[in-house]
């Protein structure tokens, strides 16, 4: 079963996003819907972010798709509601093994966008799931935890799992988003098309 830190014990996850794109300033940040991806806005708006809308489940299989198609490292932050709806794509991440692929689960075990419900995220341990894949994994739940699991991934020669237990909540304030789809595809898309 995975451990439940209390909120004292959890990391602030607009910090965590600052890290991530601090320590790969060049990736892409594939966010899970709502919270994660206000929390990346937060923390470091720029057009290599792609802010999921509605689609709860497919953040780490579009990352996946996207770190098999370009060079630079990918991070998808996920939620943990959205991968308990998809646990099985961590197989498949596992079978194709892009080794640019990082998946931090921003895990505050709860669907929080929506309420703050409580998720299965409680009896899941993450990093177990996936290390029974066969995927490198890490369990943290500072800030500081995360900047080295996250940095000793990057040298990785296959994907990594970051089981990240951070509090529930949303930012104060992030810059707004445009969710406009075409919009969005070509900001991100030409960053990495010419
Ligand atoms: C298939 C589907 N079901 C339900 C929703 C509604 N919904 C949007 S965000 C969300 C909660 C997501 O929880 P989690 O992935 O843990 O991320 P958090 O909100 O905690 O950051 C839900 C249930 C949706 N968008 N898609």
């Amino acid at each position: 079963m995975g451990a439940t830190p209390p909120p004292s014990e959890r990391a602030d996850q607009t910090a965590c996003s600052a890290a991530v794109v601090e320590e790969t300033p060049d990736a892409a940040v594939v966010a899970n819907l709502g919270g994660a991806a206000y929390h990346l806005a937060a923390a470091a708006e720029r057009p290599r972010n792609f802010y999921l809308t509605g689609a709860m489940g497919c953040t780490t299989p579009l990352g996946l798709g996207l770190a098999l198609a370009v060079e630079e490292p990918v991070t998808v932050l996920e939620g943990d509601g959205s991968l308990l709806m998809s646990l099985g794509c961590l197989s498949t991440v596992a079978d194709a093994a892009p080794a640019n692929l990082t998946v931090v689960v921003m895990n505050n075990a709860t669907y929080g966008t929506t309420g703050g419900q409580t998720s299965n995220a409680v009896l899941v341990d993450f990093a177990a799931v996936a290390a029974d894949c066969g995927l490198a994994s890490a369990t943290v739940s500072t800030v500081e935890g995360l900047r080295a699991a996250y940095s000793e991934a990057q040298d990785e020669d296959g994907p990594v799992v970051i089981d990240c237990k951070v509090k529930s909540g949303m930012p104060a304030e992030h810059p707004p988003i445009d969710y406009a789809h075409a919009y969005a595809k070509h900001r991100f898309r030409s960053e990495f098309v010419e």
